[in-house]
């Protein structure tokens, strides 16, 4: 009996503080690049802390799906997650700011529009009851086909994956029906005929191993959008000055760690449609002029749903660089 007393007495020692354990939700695959650069911000604010805080990341919409994720958080029925900017825009539509078609055209532009956006988003989050840690882009999008494309009227009676509220507006004006497909999802959708063509990232395409049925990939590098991680507010206030700035400090380099592995991800995915069979080309010049008019009215039909805040991003962006 001594000896166990004092065997327990041996472990207790180490506990010098009390443990805080939060769940993160995500809708995204372990394997992507936001979750496994999600995956080291958790280990390193747990060593940071040196086990003080305790985040439990919960990938591919296992703990709460993608589309409920902000609510989860917002209600604190999860302390914290991860989801697409996007699926802010009915509460936020500054949110939106990163998925207007040909913005953003660079990694270089993508980052001067988060440097815009995020005050912004932090005022809006404050009132929503949640703190925004890090956003991290995802790779341009770009036009994934079955068939060729060659203008417009190619995608009448056709389904186009979609995954937020630009890329339905988008497949609306393109007259193609829109179909709702979670990342992790899309092998699958393709698999069974469900879908002819997408706009996403050249990363997301190889995630899903797209090859068997897709054959074209157009290079449009039509938007950045961005992935951000965020906190209800009350969780980090509960937590002591020591490890908020733990967090805040883990944060700011899983973002940094973050934009360089998208970019690394962005020119060796493009490689590896390639490597796999897809055709990797230009749209032709008349449809293209057909895709930037469509971005023009997108632009507009945005900027007169978010009002006067959309000229806080806008017009820094274009004219004071
Ligand atoms: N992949 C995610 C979002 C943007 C991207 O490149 C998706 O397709 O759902």
């Amino acid at each position: 009996m001594k000896v166990i007393l004092m065997a327990a007495a041996l472990f207790a020692v180490p506990v010098l503080h009390a443990q805080t354990q939060w769940q993160l939700a995500t809708g995204y695959g372990v394997n992507t690049f936001h979750t496994r650069n999600l995956v080291q911000f958790a280990n390193d604010v747990d060593q940071a802390t040196q086990g003080g805080l305790r985040i439990a990341v919960h990938p591919n919409n296992t703990l709460v799906k993608l589309a409920e994720i902000p609510k989860a958080v917002e209600s604190g029925k999860v302390q914290a997650g991860e989801a697409i900017m996007t699926s802010f825009v009915g509460e936020v539509p500054i949110a939106g700011a990163d998925a207007v078609p040909f913005v953003v055209r660079t990694y270089a532009d993508a980052r001067r529009m988060w440097q815009l956006q995020r005050p912004l988003i932090d005022a809006h989050f404050k009132a929503i009851g949640l703190k925004a840690l890090y956003a991290v882009a995802w790779p341009p999008q770009g036009l994934f086909s079955i068939a060729p494309v060659r203008s417009k009227s190619d995608f009448q009676g056709t389904r186009m994956r979609t995954y937020n509220p630009t890329t339905v507006r988008i497949a609306e004006l393109l007259g193609t029906q829109p179909v709702d497909v979670p990342m992790v999802g899309v092998h699958r959708a393709l698999s069974a005929n469900r879908l002819d063509s997408m706009i996403t990232s050249a990363l997301t395409g190889v995630e899903n191993e797209v090859w068997g049925k897709i054959k074209y990939y157009y290079d449009i590098n039509a938007w950045f959008p961005k992935n951000i991680v965020f906190v209800n507010q009350k969780a980090f206030d509960a937590l002591t000055p020591a490890m908020q700035q733990a967090l805040v400090t883990a944060a700011a380099d899983a973002e940094k760690r973050g934009w360089a592995m998208s970019q690394a991800a962005a020119e060796a995915s493009v490689t590896e449609l390639q490597h796999n069979g897809i055709q990797v080309e230009r749209v032709p010049p008349d449809f293209d002029a057909d895709l930037k008019r469509l971005g023009e009215r997108f632009s507009r039909e945005w900027v007169n749903s978010v009002g006067y805040e959309a000229t806080k991003i806008f017009i820094p962006y274009y004219f004071e660089r």
